[in-house]
């Protein structure tokens, strides 16, 4: 992996959020659910870029429109495909952009970010708002964990053996950033989905 702490100042994470806000408009949160157990995440998504990811009673998978409004998502900010470009080693551009949103009791478990053709490019991941606990360990279950502070305009790049080792978000620390308008976090995940052709 690789962290980038605060590798955005606050002008640019407000900048950010105002394009993210407008998203969120056009491609409102959604709230996901397990596949079999149909039990609801304490997350809330949306996505922006060609594709998106959703959870629903069906399974987990990529798609190009909204599952409530049908309509295409909209497309990724140019200030993010930057950072993209910049700081992923990978020529290829994302095709999907994950919107998580966390209330001050949200988290989300241990999971693989699995579900993407072509595992050579790293997931991108940047933090708004509130600070959260990350955990990462290794590629089984069973395996050790670390835990560190994901704090806002923290970029982390899971690469290498980490690109398909097990994660999660233990908590969020209400009130640690005044980001946002009320206690909460905004983290972006950039994917490459479909094989990277050579
Ligand atoms: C989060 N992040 O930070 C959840 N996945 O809210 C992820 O699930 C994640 O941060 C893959 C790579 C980086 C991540
Ligand atoms: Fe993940």
């Amino acid at each position: 992996m690789k962290l980038y702490p605060a590798y955005l100042d606050r002008a640019a994470q407000e900048a950010l959020l105002e394009q993210i806000r407008a998203i969120v408009e056009e491609a409102p949160l959604f709230t996901p659910c397990m596949p079999r157990s149909g039990k609801a995440f304490s997350v809330r998504m949306s996505n922006c870029g060609p594709l998106g990811w959703v959870s629903d009673i069906g399974g987990y998978r990529y798609q190009p429109y909204h599952p409530a409004t049908q309509r295409p998502w909209p497309p990724i900010p140019p200030l993010l495909l930057q950072f993209w470009q910049d700081l992923s080693g990978c020529d290829a551009e994302p095709e999907a952009c994950l919107i998580n949103y966390y209330g001050p009791d949200a988290k989300m478990g241990l999971h693989v970010d699995s579900d993407e053709e072509d595992f050579s490019a790293p997931i991108f991941s940047l933090s708004l708002g509130d600070d959260a606990r990350f955990r990462l360990g290794g590629t089984t279950r069973k395996d050790p964990t670390n835990s560190f502070k994901l704090s806002s305009g923290d970029i982390l790049l899971l690469d290498g053996k980490d690109r398909k080792a097990y994660h999660g978000i233990d908590r969020i620390y209400p009130g640690t950033s005044n980001l946002l308008k009320a206690p909460g976090r905004i983290n972006l995940t950039m994917r490459r989905v479909k094989p990277i052709k050579g």
